[in-house]
């Protein structure tokens, strides 16, 4: 995991190799512009200037430790449960392949179309489902997501498949609609399920930066998310977000998208993490 994340993460990587030598003022700046924020940057600083140890080592602790959320852990019989939701555009089609990718590896998937609201959300799946070799349950345009879930889940039961990785859409007439459709998805899950999704995640676009975290607040106020995946991790300047968003939200970072393929995704170990953006 180190390797991709290595290859792949040259903003934010740039960034933080410069903190080697570097005084507190400097490593200060790193972090803001990193968007780490004002919050987490002050009380790293602190640490730093407290300890008069070598900053890099502290800093590197300070960021394993806020990063280092328990996760969930995937229990009871299959099928294992993973739905993803998020804002229009933050990746939660293109997630939900990824993570149907990698799950082949650890046995049978299924993938739930549960968008059903925008056009070709179907047909972009689909294509996503044929590329990798999985099966799909979706639904024309307008059909009831949950109804989709449902059937989708009678089907990985009955055919003892082992995951079922569930997309949705990001947008509805309002955010009302979007939230009480997720509720009613949520419902369909928990009858196969009392604990609902064994992951129950949100994706966030890390070019955002800080300001994903007020548009995450309506998802983790309508539905019970128990891990994030920042997406685009690839492309941001602004990655030391991480920190904040995972932090106010009080959910843990479970994967990182990093790039547009099928492979570009790694699960989430804060301590290789770290470690790749100081190599
Ligand atoms: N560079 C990069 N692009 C991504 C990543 N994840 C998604 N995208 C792109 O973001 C756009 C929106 O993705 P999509 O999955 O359709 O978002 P959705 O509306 O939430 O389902 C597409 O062009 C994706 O290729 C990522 O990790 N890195
Ligand atoms: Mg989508």
């Amino acid at each position: 995991m180190i390797g991709k994340l290595f290859t792949k993460l040259t903003g934010i990587r740039e960034a933080f190799s410069t903190v080697k030598k570097a005084s507190p003022e400097t490593i200060e700046d790193v972090l803001l512009q990193a968007d780490v924020g004002v919050r987490y940057t002050s009380a790293i600083l602190q640490k730093i200037l407290k300890q008069k140890d070598d900053a890099q080592a502290v800093l590197k602790d300070e960021m394993i430790r806020l990063l280092s959320l328990p996760k969930p852990v995937m229990a009871g019989p299959p099928p294992h449960i993973i739905m993803v939701s998020g804002v229009n555009g933050s990746g939660k089609t293109t997630t939900a392949a990824k993570l149907a990718n990698l799950y082949t590896q650890r046995g049978t998937v299924l993938m739930a179309s549960g968008d059903t609201y925008r056009d070709a959300a179907y047909e972009q799946l689909g294509t996503w489902a044929r590329r990798i070799g999985v099966e799909i349950v979706g639904s024309q345009k307008g059909q009831d997501a949950a109804a989709v879930v449902f059937d989708a889940l009678a089907k990985a039961t009955s055919k003892k498949i082992e995951y079922v990785i569930v997309d949705t859409a990001g947008r509805l007439h309002t955010r009302t609609d979007l939230m009480e459709e997720l509720k009613k998805i949520m419902r369909v899950i928990v009858k196969f399920k009392d604990e609902g999704p064994d992951y129950n995640l949100l994706t966030v676009d890390s070019t955002l930066g800080q300001n994903s975290i007020q548009q995450a607040r309506i998802f983790t106020e309508g539905i019970d998310l128990n891990g994030l995946i920042l997406t685009k991790y690839d492309g941001t300047a602004k990655g030391g977000a991480i920190i904040p968003i995972s932090n106010e939200l009080r959910l843990p970072v479970l994967y990182l998208g990093i790039g547009e393929g099928v492979d570009d995704i790694v699960e989430f170990d804060p301590e290789d993490f770290v470690h790749a953006l100081f190599e």
